[in-house]
């Protein structure tokens, strides 16, 4: 290892080690190569990263060529108060499921590999919106590494099953082991890190197509059961598309706080959102950071038992609970 490495040459190398997508990396190995010592024991490591510059150049070349035109966009940044990543196999009708809960407009066709960009979208559901994310399919062969990371990246995941294909589930199962070979598991929990490589995201299961499902909606039930929350709908009939709504929301991992004044009636026209689990004292740090400190007490109405009663700092709030914060 050739000495005398800048602060700034391996604060470069690190950002690379951590890259998510091409871009990232063409960006760091460019700043690698600007800011390597220029002598002879950083020779071969100088030759290394412009290989390696001119790969990514090539690759990036080759997708504008094929047509992807202005290469991929990578991030989806999150709007709403959850955002959820609809994943499947090609052709499960995830793009469909898309346009018939938001207003966007992603291509729908009958055939495979339709998708090529990450579209999102936002599903209102009463008070809040959720930010669903239609993706490329997931398949051994042509998947991009950035899909992986935009699903690393969701707060949600919802694996899209094509109830018309008699492979549908083989397919979803297939999608699950790819997504676990890239670190990801799906879990009926709570999303969360597991290791610094290994991530578990919060997911149910759609069966999609139902209308044309038949006996292959039930198989689809048992197959679900006790595994991941489920629920089969038809974006051609709309059949069950507002359970579906409610569905994306109990199942996304946030909850809604309203907030109330001493003596006044609550503010149910905007509610807070926050991710379930969380308790008392994290609504308060979320409302104002500053309020923590001098935090008296909360007065709850919801969460069963609670009617305006002092909760616990560590109580967990449900969704729809009501806060009323009291402050020195
Ligand atoms: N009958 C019926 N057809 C559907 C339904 N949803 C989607 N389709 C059809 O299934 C085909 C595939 O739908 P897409 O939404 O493009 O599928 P996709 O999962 O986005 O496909 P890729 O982007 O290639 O992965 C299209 O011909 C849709 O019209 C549905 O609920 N019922
Ligand atoms: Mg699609």
């Amino acid at each position: 290892m050739p000495a005398n490495l800048s602060p700034a040459f391996l604060a470069a190398r690190d950002r690379l080690n951590r890259a998510k997508t091409d871009e990232e990396r063409l960006d760091a190995l460019q700043e690698m190569l600007a800011t390597i010592p220029k002598h002879k024991g950083t020779e071969k490591m100088q030759a290394d990263i412009r290989k390696r510059i001119a790969k990514l150049k090539e690759k990036a070349e080759q997708q504008r060529r094929s047509g992807k035109g202005g290469g991929p966009a990578y991030h989806v940044p999150r709007e709403g108060a959850a955002q959820v990543a609809l994943v499947g196999a090609p052709n499960a009708g995830k793009s469909a499921l898309l346009v018939a809960l938001t207003r966007a407009q992603p291509e729908v066709a009958p055939y495979p590999m339709s998708t090529l960009r990450p579209t999102p979208g936002m599903m209102e559901f009463e008070d809040v919106q959720i930010q669903l994310v239609d993706l490329p399919p997931i398949t051994r062969d042509y998947t991009e590494g950035w899909v992986y990371s935009v699903v690393r990246l969701a707060d949600a995941v919802a694996l899209c099953v094509d109830l018309e294909n008699p492979r549908g589930l083989a397919e979803a199962e297939e999608v699950m082991d790819l997504l676990a070979e890239h670190h990801t598991r799906l879990t009926p929990g709570p999303s969360r890190q597991v290791d610094w490589r290994v991530v578990e995201r919060k997911a149910v299961v759609l069966g999609l197509k139902a209308d044309l499902g038949g006996e292959r909606v039930a198989a689809f039930r048992a197959w679900a059961e006790g595994r991941f929350p489920a629920i089969a709908v038809s974006a051609a009939t709309g059949e069950g598309l507002d359970e579906l709504r409610t569905f994306i929301f109990r199942h996304s991992g946030v909850v809604r706080v309203y907030t109330k004044k001493p003596g006044q009636p609550p503010d149910l026209t905007r509610p807070y959102t926050i991710r379930e689990g969380a308790t008392v004292l994290d609504v308060v740090e979320q409302i104002h950071k500053e309020f923590v400190s001098r935090l008296r007490y909360v007065r709850l109405w919801g969460s069963g038992r609670f009617d305006g009663q002092h909760a616990p700092q560590d109580h967990v709030v449900q969704d729809k609970d009501i806060v009323e914060i009291h402050l020195s």
